[in-house]
């Protein structure tokens, strides 16, 4: 399966895990690939996509209808200041909104509480569209605070990655109290749309798109995946230079403005970076480096290990989600050139996770958008606790 996965560039894994897969194939290959499943001795079940779609379809008008209520001018201005932003803050989070409303709800957190939150853009990605970010803080006025660098949707599809960032930062403004102690010296930064590109496209044209948007001159296939792009290991397992696989990356390391606008934050800030979190979905795993190779395994394990296993147990408390631990290399698959390894690895930030949030596929209903970004929330927190013992 790794090798169909790096080698065959018509498929499409969604999940590659060591006892089971979910992938895409074309109609046309269809059956030449039932013929290969069933030489290797797999298993298997067969969805047509369409099905897949007309389901989601008939779920995200609902969320529609939730996010409309009380839209009625008579009603938002005859309410409470403070129950009007929780109200759309519900709103917000029970349906997938756009890159401009996702960079609106940001810049208003930002206006909303000015003394501890700034807006800023890392940079503008392949098509021109601004990589924001939120640095949330209490103190600002301190120089040196350590930094919890947290991501999201590198991945266009991914849509539910970017909502609980969101939620994350929602969260903490909304209760800057109740977070004093953890946010005493550390300054939270958040990108909840690293690939703003593609995430639209998933909107516009391709649900299931991955990739960034990078056009070449004279070839049908585009897209680079970012996961795959970052400076360590780079193209060594796991990753294609068949520049129409899934997994493609790049023409060289950081060749991408969206993984460069990333890793320039990281350089510049690498002695205050203590935490480096890439939210993606879906499979429920928090990995920890390396991812490039089996059998290799960093000299911190041991706390890298026991931060994570904190933390999936805070996330657990909320409603008995599991998550598994380990490196992806040895649970899932080699996958190099991914922001994990190249934060521990190449920059030195001792926390350096990837997380696969929960789901069957990517598209998590609306109705429970909000229930993954609670449970997830909490293991932001406790990971965003460890900051500061650094
Ligand atoms: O393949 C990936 O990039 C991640 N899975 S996803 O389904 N979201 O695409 C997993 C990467 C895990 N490996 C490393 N972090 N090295
Ligand atoms: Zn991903």
């Amino acid at each position: 399966m790794v090798d169909l996965q790096t080698n065959d560039a018509e498929l499409d894994f969604w999940l590659l895990t060591r006892n089971s897969s979910v992938l895409t194939v074309s109609p046309r290959r269809k059956a030449q690939f039932e013929t290969r499943l069933s030489n290797l001795g797999v298993s298997y079940q067969m969805q047509p996509l369409m099905e897949l779609m007309a389901a989601l379809q008939a779920n995200s008008s609902f969320a529609e209808e939730e996010y409309e209520e009380c839209q009625q001018e008579d009603c938002v201005e005859a309410e409470q200041p403070r129950r009007r932003s929780r109200r759309q803050a519900r709103g917000f989070f029970s349906h997938y909104p756009r890159y401009h409303e996702v960079l609106s709800f940001m810049s208003g957190l930002a206006a909303r509480y000015p003394q501890y939150c700034r807006y800023e853009s890392l940079g503008r990605s392949n098509e021109g569209r601004h990589i924001a970010a939120l640095s949330i803080s209490l103190n600002s006025r301190v120089r040196h605070r350590r930094v919890a660098y947290i991501q999201a949707a590198a991945h266009g599809r991914e849509w539910i990655t970017t909502q609980t960032v969101l939620y994350l930062a929602y969260e903490l403004l909304s209760n800057l109290r109740a977070f004093q102690r953890v946010l005493q010296d550390v300054e939270v930064f958040l990108v909840p749309l690293v690939n703003p590109d593609g995430y639209e496209y998933t909107h516009t044209s391709d649900r299931f798109w991955r990739k960034n948007r990078h056009r070449y001159a004279g070839h049908a296939c585009s897209g680079v995946d970012i996961n795959r792009n970052f400076g360590n290991h780079w193209n060594y397992q796991g990753a294609s230079q068949n520049l129409c696989s899934e997994v493609y990356s790049g023409t060289a390391p950081n060749s991408e403005p969206e993984t460069s606008a990333v890793v320039r934050y990281l350089e510049f800030n690498r002695h205050r970076v203590k935490l480096s979190l890439d939210v993606h979905s879906f499979g429920k795993f928090i990995f920890y480096p390396y991812g490039y190779a089996k059998n290799t395994v960093p000299p911190t394990v041991g706390t890298l290990r026991s931060v994570a296993l904190r933390a999936a147990n805070q996330i657990g408390k909320y409603r008995g989600t599991r998550y598994t631990t380990g490196t992806s290399a040895s649970i899932l698959y080699e996958a190099s050139g991914s922001l994990d390894d190249y934060a521990y690895g190449n920059l030195g930030i001792p926390l350096s996770y990837t997380l696969e949030l929960p789901g069957d596929e990517f598209h998590v209903p609306a109705h429970d958008i909000i229930h993954v970004c609670k449970e997830t929330f909490a293991g932001f927190i406790e990971f965003i606790r460890h900051v500061s013992l650094y």
